[in-house]
């Protein structure tokens, strides 16, 4: 038994599934090959040097473009029940525009999907991780309106291309790094507008979900079959004392109600708490109407149940309280918030990571779940992303397995004890790869990578066997000391 936990408790249902995520700009490499063009990742890399901490780039990363045969190969050595990864807009459409559709990019994903299934493994994958042609950043990106059709001409695209293959469809990872992250200078474009540009591109990313969640609903489920929705980047908001509870609510619409409410409750829109709240700070500081843009009814309804499942990535979770007088606050929902004039602090107990904006709370995913279904009801949960850094060489990752025990266990706490309906769980991430800002200081992967190699060989570290074991006996009754998990595959 874990934890005093009994051994019934900690097996998994049988129709349970396990996955491991990547992203095309974090692994994939061959930026410039063929037609491909440049999305706002090579953009931001190549011109601002300096904003990625060891000044690093995705250019090859992990060279997925070229190693996809080795990708599926790890899948296989962990028994995935499915691979989620995603498709680069531009390689595949390199003018961004429905104008041209690559011959190369369209067989790299063909030979992808087709090696995972052959191999069993379902492709699971995301539109748009991320990686924005710069094409339409210099027409404004997310925060311009056309955008919504210009994501939707790109959905029915991949649709067409892989529908008759890929059954589970992911339309946007982590709005709230998207826009939040984005227009606050945490990832790319490094354009700042935390006051404006934030909800229009909030605004704008609901639609373009909307839009290709509906296309992919009217012209595709009816003979593919599959299931579709967005990833929402959740993160876990506690009350620092009682006297902060409605200041934590308020900090949880903020972050998760903003890009859930509109899409998962059953009356749409904005979260009235939060509307209400931006609203009338809005005019305090002299705007004529809310820096939250409105939704016209017929907006309303084109983004309301627009889903098949929540996509849950989840990692961190933040204390939530009232400045003390005279303090200031600033920052953006890791760091504090300008907009909800909050303070955010951790507990001393959560233990720290080597991400700024990450400690490890396990207990915090139970209580998110229970929140999730309490807002948006009784649906079915796919944990799309979860996992844990670490820095340097280290095979031996004892801190990842315990903290894929810690957390696991209490996903499994929620689905057991809170009945709530989590159907699979994906770690983050497969393997080491280009950690965004961080470029490769911070390594989330079961296999590590090792990046000075041309050939980036990937050898998996004791994590993996802990996920390849976990997966074969569906359950976590596993052996305490993770040093068990010697290397298991020569
Ligand atoms: C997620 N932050 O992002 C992403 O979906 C992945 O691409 C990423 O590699 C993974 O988590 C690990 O970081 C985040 O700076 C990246 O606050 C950065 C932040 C939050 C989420």
């Amino acid at each position: 038994a874990v934890g005093g936990l009994k051994a019934s408790l900690l097996q998994f249902p049988l129709d349970f599934k396990f996955g491991a995520a990547t992203a095309a700009y974090q692994v994939e490499g061959a930026w410039n090959v063929s037609d491909k063009s440049i999305n706002i990742w090579d953009h931001y890399t190549h011109k601002h040097r300096d904003l990625v901490f060891d000044r690093s780039d995705g250019d090859v990363a992990c060279d997925s473009y070229h190693q996809w045969q080795r990708d599926i190969e790890m899948a296989e050595e962990l028994g995935l029940d499915f691979y989620r990864f995603s498709i680069s807009w531009t390689r595949l459409m390199p003018t961004a525009l429905s104008t041209v559709v690559s011959e190369d990019g369209q067989e790299y994903y063909n030979r992808l999907i087709d090696g995972l299934l052959a191999k069993g493994i379902q492709p699971v994958v995301t539109l748009y991780h991320w990686d924005v042609p710069q094409r339409l950043q210099d027409l404004g990106g997310w925060a311009n309106p056309l955008i919504v059709d210009w994501f939707a001409a790109y959905a029915r695209v991949v649709f067409t291309l892989y529908g008759d293959r890929v059954k589970t469809w992911i339309t946007i990872n982590e709005p709230l790094i998207v826009c939040d992250g984005a227009y606050n200078g945490i990832v790319a474009p490094d354009f700042h507008d935390a006051e404006v540009g934030v909800y229009l591109c909030n605004k704008n990313v609901l639609l373009a979900h909307a839009k290709a969640w509906r296309i992919y609903d009217e012209e595709f489920r009816p003979k593919y079959k599959g299931q579709i929705s967005l990833s929402n980047h959740l993160i876990w908001y506690e009350p620092a004392s009682k006297a902060d509870k409605d200041l934590a609510a308020l900090a949880m619409e903020h972050c998760a109600g903003r890009y859930s409410h509109p899409i998962f409750s059953k009356e749409g829109g904005w979260p009235p708490s939060l509307e209400k709240f931006i609203g009338e700070k809005s005019i305090k500081e002299g705007y004529r109407r809310s820096r939250l843009p409105p939704f016209t009814n017929e907006e309303i309804e084109l983004v309301r149940g627009t889903y098949d499942f929540y996509g849950v990535n989840h990692y961190t979770s933040k204390l939530v309280r009232k400045p003390k007088p005279g303090e200031s606050v600033s920052g953006w929902p890791m760091s504090g918030s300008d907009e909800l004039g909050v303070v955010l602090d951790t507990r001393p107990e959560w233990e720290s990571t080597t991400s700024w904006w990450f400690k490890a709370n396990p207990k915090g995913f139970r209580k998110l779940l229970v929140w999730l279904k309490e807002q948006y009801g009784d649906i079915k949960f796919l944990v799309t992303e979860n996992g844990y850094p670490s820095r340097g060489s280290n095979l031996e990752d004892t801190n990842r397995v315990r903290f894929y025990k810690d957390y696991l266990t209490q996903m499994l706490l929620a689905m057991k004890k809170d009945n709530v309906n989590v159907i699979g769980y994906t770690a983050w991430s497969l393997m080491d790869n280009f950690e965004w800002k961080d470029g490769y200081l911070n390594k989330f992967g079961l296999y590590e990578v090792n990046f000075t190699d041309p050939m980036r060989p990937r050898t998996p570290r004791s994590s993996a066997a802990f996920y390849a074991n976990l997966i074969k006996t569906r359950s976590l009754d596993t052996p305490e000391q993770s040093s068990a998990y010697t290397v298991w595959i020569v």
